[in-house]
């Protein structure tokens, strides 16, 4: 006990030495969907984001810091501490009968909201949630795991994943459907709307608050108005290889990149720029892309004037992450799903003209009665200088920015961190940092205990005791990585090693030269699996053809 009061005496002295605040912090979660490592200015871009590359240069930026490889498993990560599969959530929203693989969030995890809300915070969510079907919406119990049932005193937003920015099917306010007040309606300006609303909202009570911001951009369809776009008009006209090598040399410049991690060879897919027909229509896919991170950045900025304005900056955490990485999938002609309201893809403007589907070159992406993607030779240029993409578990789909501003506790300025962390570790962030108690049992429920750890050391000193292993799975891709060590499978293929201190872009395999290592790990991933509900790929189902590549 005497040691405990030294203890925290010691830890009371250097909190005033350096400023700590006595005050929890408010923190905001902020997260970007479908945007590659290199995306953001102070990762590499050419992009403007003034506002984030402010954050970045007064604060911390994570090197390693890892996501899932996908929007709903990395959602339920996030919220719940846990690897997706141990939260229901092993693939997407679809029910395939395995505990790991039920697509809707499990009554044995918790979200950081119902923990945080729990011990004080007030709550709220803005953006996208994806981590209930919207199918059951009608059905009874069928908003269980809504946001505002699952901790969020408010939640505007939207329940389904991917849609339209000028008219989101499953726009919601709290627990209701609405559709969108504005004409001149954005869903990325409303997000960065609603969340100042939400800040005013909680400034007037003095206990702190968590706001968890989901942003859709950048993630296919390819809208955005034109007055953001025009600014990128001319950017992209040199074409993918131009700009992957400006990125690399940018984030070599950096620091963000080691000068011997080699820059991946362009997508064998994709054709070299100068032999690429429509080089027009390909710029101005790439021009609406940036439009659309660029506006996030600016709602970003609103959320920042807001906490300035009302002297909260100094102590509310702000971290700014991506889902996963860039996205190399296409876009089918034919909507697939396309009733109102249930669904992100419109057959029809607001003002009736009919929306065009598809990658082809007589559409130009943009406007609301477009529906594009920018696809895989862009998306291998987001994710400069790594290979693979969303979906994928190579560094490429898993590799997000992490940047952490906190001016009363983050001291060091423009700071980088190399430290292996992923979407576990904001649960145990929040626990730690709100001083909250992560709950054994909840409603009567046994709570699987938190797989995270504490980013607040690293906050603090720039150091913590690292995880011993880090595990991925994603429709049978799979990965571990311990220390410097990465080993990692795509699905139906065979294990591949590299040394990510040497080789972060994971150019050269050395399975072969260190077979026991490969078996030590490789036999670790086994037991997480089994641990963490993870079943084979479509073992619930038939067996996909062999060799049939994804999209
Ligand atoms: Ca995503």
């Amino acid at each position: 006990m005497q040691r405990r009061q030294f203890l925290s005496l010691a830890v009371g002295s250097l909190a005033a030495a350096t400023a700590a605040p006595s005050a929890r912090p408010n923190i905001i979660v902020m997260m970007a969907d479908d945007m590659g490592w290199s995306d953001l200015g102070c990762y590499g871009s050419e992009i403007a984001t003034p506002t984030l590359d402010r954050l970045a240069a007064n604060g911390l930026r994570f090197t390693q810091f890892y996501n899932t490889a996908r929007c709903c498993p990395t959602r339920a990560s996030l919220l719940s501490g846990l690897y997706p599969h141990q939260a229901g959530i092993g693939h997407m929203m679809n029910d395939n009968g395995l505990p790991g693989y039920r697509g809707n969030l499990n009554k044995s995890c918790v979200t950081i909201a119902q923990v945080m809300k729990s011990s004080g915070y007030q709550t709220a969510m803005c953006g996208k949630w994806h981590v209930t079907p919207k199918a059951i919406a009608d059905q009874p119990g069928g908003k269980d795991n809504w946001p505002v049932q699952r901790g969020f005193d408010h939640f505007f937003g939207t329940i389904d994943g991917a849609g339209s920015f000028y008219n989101p099917g499953t726009l919601t306010r709290d627990n209701s459907y609405i559709e969108p007040e504005e004409k001149d309606f954005y869903y990325t300006d409303a997000l960065g709307k609603n969340a100042v609303a939400y800040i005013d909202k909680f400034s007037a009570k003095a206990d702190p608050f968590f706001l968890y911001l989901a942003f859709t951009a950048p993630h296919w369809p390819l809208h955005c108005p034109e007055d953001t776009v025009a600014k990128y008009k001319d950017t992209y006209k040199d074409g993918w290889d131009q700009l992957r090598l400006k990125r690399h040399a940018k984030q070599k410049k950096l620091g963000l990149v080691k000068a011997n991690w080699e820059l991946t060879p362009r997508d064998k897919s994709v054709a070299a720029w100068v032999d690429a027909p429509d080089k027009e229509w390909e710029a101005r896919r790439m021009a609406v892309y940036a439009g659309m991170i660029d506006r996030l950045d600016h709602a970003v900025g609103q959320v920042v004037r807001k906490l300035e304005e009302k002297k909260m900056l100094e102590n509310t955490l702000i971290l700014f992450l991506a889902d996963n990485g860039g996205c190399a999938e296409g876009m089918s002609a034919v909507p697939d799903n396309a009733s109102p309201n249930t669904s992100g893809k419109p057959k029809t403007t607001r003002d009736g003209r009919t929306v065009r589907y598809g990658n082809t070159p007589d559409i130009l992406p943009g406007p609301e009665d477009t529906y594009t993607s920018y696809a895989t030779s862009w998306a291998n240029a987001s994710n400069t200088p790594f290979r693979m993409y969303k979906h994928w578990v190579h560094e490429g789909g898993i590799s997000s920015p992490l940047i952490a501003h906190w001016p009363a506790s983050i001291k060091r300025r423009n700071a980088m961190s190399s430290e292996p962390s992923h979407l576990i570790d904001l649960m145990a962030t929040c626990v730690d940092l709100g001083k909250a108690k992560y709950p054994t049992e909840w409603n009567g429920e046994k709570i699987t205990p938190m797989e995270g750890k504490s980013l607040g050391p690293v906050f603090l000193t720039g150091k913590r005791t690292p995880h011993e292993a880090i595990y991925w799975e994603h429709e049978g891709n799979q990965a571990i990585r311990m220390g410097q060590w990465k080993l990692v499978k795509m699905h139906g293929g065979e294990w591949e090693l590299y040394d990510i201190d040497a080789d972060r872009t994971e150019l050269n395999n050395l399975v072969s030269a260190q077979p026991e290592r490969v078996k030590t790990m490789a036999a670790k991933w086994d037991s997480w699996a089994k641990r963490a509900m993870v079943a084979p790929w479509q073992s619930w189902a038939q067996p996909k053809k062999a060799g049939k590549k994804k999209a």
